[in-house]
């Protein structure tokens, strides 16, 4: 299992501008003996403050070049990451 710590700041538009951080950590399980691997190695998304819950603000994207169900990629967040974004 590969574990990612991934850095998020939120950030407003005020003068000056206000920003919060946290981190997301990112399990990714792997059965076989290539690890997926994230396309970019930093996203950083802008977002305006009054988004609407559920909209989408960005877009992960990994690869693994194995075939089959071992090239299978699937995404989640930690359950402690999922208490802080609902
Ligand atoms: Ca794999």
């Amino acid at each position: 299992m590969c574990l990612l710590c991934i850095q998020v700041e939120a950030r407003d538009h005020g003068s000056p501008a206000l920003t919060g951080t946290t981190s997301v950590t990112v399990f990714v399980a792997d059965i076989n003996d290539v690890s997926p691997r994230f396309v970019r190695r930093r996203y950083q998304y802008y977002i305006d403050e009054d988004k609407p819950s559920g909209s989408v603000i960005g877009q992960l994207r990994a690869v693994d070049p194995e075939h089959g169900e071992f090239g299978v990629i699937r995404y989640s967040l930690a359950p402690s990451a999922e208490q802080v974004y609902e």
